[in-house]
């Protein structure tokens, strides 16, 4: 019987707002919200629209937003535009605006369309209309109760998860961005009820600086928060791997009754910010493992700095989501399809443009590391 739960196909429903695409972030900025319009245009390409359901999210409202964010920050993101922002002047630092986390036009009302749908994704799990729920424009994990950070203004994910905890006992939270997860982390560090699991780059200094071994949460959430601290070039064996050998046993010993899934594709070669190996069928190779334990599972986007393979990657694994296979052959009639010259390829070699600095030595010690972690959860 549960085998046939697994194989079943699951329903799929997508939340997306166009609007979202339609922000920037200023001219120089990594952050280009448009690489949700190109992967919009894959998918609807590939005519997987047909089999999901497809939702036109709203916003989120700012009581919404307060159930995590503090008053003075949202009071403040709503009010600040580019042409008043002189007169804020003096609190900028606290909320840490700047050049990573700009004051653009419309902001704050890009904030709560991407946070709009990932709570939109949410009540459609808990309502029990759908299996997995997709909100590629969400994912923005770094931003905290009280400030902005790495171009994340209001904490779609915590937000999410918060709703989920109306309903299910506990919300396993996945981050394969490579960044480190930290607001998701920072927001339930002290509750037993998410746990937290994020593979990143780490040397103390690649950006946010935390996601060591050493920070497993505390109180009633000791433990709960699991690190996975890789250095460059990791390949997409090792990567799936260790996924894999983490997950399952992660799984076993928690028990989760939804999980989170951040989906951020700078953990692919060739991103401009990032420095892994990935390949396209490797990173999706997560989702379909996340996926093959027949949770209730929201997918998220996240970070991705070079639009054409973010928006290939995310469109891949819409496919998994929705157990369909695509030709690797983009589709010929489509917007924007000069952006994929000259493969014009789902699947191009991504991969060997950075050493890998993860021995098998170093990485049989990260799994040694995190199965102990987990062996002191249960006993
Ligand atoms: O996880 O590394 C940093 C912080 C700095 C260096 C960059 N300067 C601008 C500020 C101080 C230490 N920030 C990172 C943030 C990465 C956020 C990842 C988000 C996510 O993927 C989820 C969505 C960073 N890396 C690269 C940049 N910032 C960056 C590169 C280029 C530019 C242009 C615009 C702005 C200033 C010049 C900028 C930031
Ligand atoms: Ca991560
Ligand atoms: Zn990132």
């Amino acid at each position: 019987y549960e085998s046939f739960l697994t194989t079943q196909k699951r329903r799929v429903s997508y939340h997306f707002n166009e609007e979202a695409a339609r922000y920037h972030y200023g001219v120089r900025h990594p952050m280009k919200p448009f690489r949700l319009m190109l992967t919009d245009h894959l998918v609807l390409g590939y005519k997987l629209h047909n089999k999901l359901d497809l939702y036109r999210s709203r916003r989120a409202t700012e009581t919404e937003v307060r159930e995590f964010h503090a008053e003075e920050y949202i009071d403040f993101l709503q009010r600040v535009t580019p042409d008043n922002i002189k007169k804020f002047q003096r609190v900028l630092p606290k909320f840490n605006i700047g050049d990573d986390c700009p004051i653009f036009d419309g902001m704050y009302d890009y904030s709560i369309i991407y946070a709009g749908s990932s709570l939109d994704a949410s009540r459609k799990l808990l309502a029990g209309q759908s299996d997995i729920a997709i909100n590629w424009s969400g994912g923005l994990h770094h931003a905290k109760k009280f400030e902005a950070s790495g171009f994340c203004y209001v904490n779609d994910i915590v937000l999410a998860i918060l709703n989920l905890l109306r309903m299910y006992p506990r919300v396993l939270y996945i981050d394969i961005d490579i960044h480190h997860g930290d607001g998701v982390q920072e927001a339930f560090y002290s509750t037993d009820r998410v746990m937290t699991l994020s593979f990143h780059k780490y040397n103390g200094e690649f950006f946010p600086g935390t996601g060591n071994f050493d920070e497993i949460g505390t109180s009633l959430g000791k433990n709960y928060s699991l690190n996975v601290p890789l250095r460059d070039g990791i390949d997409d064996e090792s990567y799936v791997r260790l996924f894999k050998s983490v997950l399952e046993p992660v799984l076993n010993s928690y028990r989760p009754s939804a999980i989170v899934l951040q989906c951020g594709a700078d953990s692919l070669g060739g991103d401009r910010l990032g420095c892994f190996n990935l390949n396209i069928k490797a990173h999706g190779e997560c989702v379909a493992y996340t996926k093959s334990f027949g949770l209730p599972l929201i997918v998220l986007g996240g970070g991705g700095y070079t639009p054409r393979n973010v928006s290939r990657l995310w469109c891949y694994e819409t496919s998994v989501c929705l157990d369909v296979d695509l030709e690797t052959r983009l589709p010929s009639s489509m917007p924007f399809l000069k952006y994929f010259a000259p493969d014009y390829s789902l699947h191009p070699n991504l991969a060997g443009k950075i050493d890998n600095k993860n021995s098998r030595k170093f990485l049989d010690s990260v799994h040694v590391q995190v199965m102990e972690q987990l062996r002191t959860l249960q006993g």
